[in-house]
């Protein structure tokens, strides 16, 4: 009887696990008490309706408005608007290369209004906004991701210096799979570059990768309006299964500062052991300003 009970509460927690939880109108506290503290995946529903951008972006608006702005993919230069010819006439036998990035402050600095306030009233505090992290160029960048239909993120990937991602989803839809912490064992990282690996996921290897048929990912889409909540050392990949258009930023405060701190370490030491002390100390120093103007309420 015992055993049976242990056995169902274990399957209803797998099945918990399975699912990601998408959610509406949820305050700041809870957020903060049930994904962001425990570091769980989460999807709002509609946090971005307080962006402008929020079913306005669209092919034919980027087409109309920044048609000649440009974009480095490879060695070849794209213009937006063949870019958007590129990813409407994307298949899954032959995809558009994915993920085309453009820098929004650089390419395209007209935009930012349209995604204001950025942390959607959820992603705060953030020391990438900080004057001090901006000119460590530390990945707070906001960007822009267009794909088309059969578009795969290259490979399943943890991000870098465990920043947290904020995914807003702005025209078409998107699949995302996610491993919730813990599963790092059975997802193979890379020796020589741990924040990737090798594993297919849509078509694993299980002779080479035999422990990946334990790995219990979350699968789902998300779509116009939706804001994917990836908290930092979640293992994750995307598949654009439309035209899509996101709008991806970081996040780093006193949560993930210490994972970032190694990280600032251990990417530079291996290059040259005193431009990563140079680094180090700046990003400390960057860290205990962000740290004091939060504790006196600044931030
Ligand atoms: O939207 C996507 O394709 C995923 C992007 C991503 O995971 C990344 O840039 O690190
Ligand atoms: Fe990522």
């Amino acid at each position: 009887m015992i055993t049976i009970f242990i056995y169902t509460c274990e399957l209803q927690l797998n099945l918990i696990a399975m699912e990601i939880q998408k959610v509406d109108a949820i305050s700041y506290k809870e957020f903060m008490k049930n994904f962001y503290e425990p570091g769980i995946p989460v999807v709002f529903k509609n946090a971005s309706k307080v962006w402008q951008a929020n079913g306005m972006f669209s092919p034919d608006w980027f087409k109309k408005h920044y048609g000649e702005r440009s974009i480095q993919k490879g060695n070849k230069t794209y213009t937006m608007t063949e870019v958007m010819d590129l990813v409407e006439t994307s298949t899954e036998s032959s995809p558009a290369p994915y993920p085309i990035i453009f820098n929004i402050p650089s390419a395209l600095p007209e935009l930012l209004p349209m995604l204001d306030p950025l942390h959607l009233n959820y992603a705060i505090p953030n020391w990438l906004d900080s004057k001090w992290f901006k000119k460590g160029k530390w990945g707070g960048v906001t960007e822009l991701f267009i794909g088309g239909p059969g578009g795969k993120f290259p490979y399943l990937h943890l991000d870098f210096y465990h920043l947290n991602a904020w995914i807003t989803q702005l025209y078409g839809e998107k699949r995302f799979t996610v491993f919730p912490r813990g599963q790092e064992d059975l997802l193979y990282p890379k020796r020589d570059d741990p924040w990737k690996s090798d594993l297919n996921i849509f078509n694993p290897d299980y002779t080479k990768f035999p422990k990946f048929k334990d790995a219990t990912p979350i699968e789902f889409t998300i779509g116009p309006g939706e804001t994917l909540f990836i908290p930092f050392g979640t293992w994750h990949t995307a598949y654009s299964l439309t035209t899509t258009i996101s709008v991806a930023f970081d996040q780093l405060n006193s949560k993930n500062y210490p994972k970032f701190m190694n990280d600032v370490w251990e990417f530079n030491r291996k290059k040259s052991r005193k431009k990563a002390l140079v680094k180090y100390g700046y990003a400390w120093l960057a860290g205990q300003s962000c740290r004091m103007k939060e504790v006196l309420g600044f931030a």
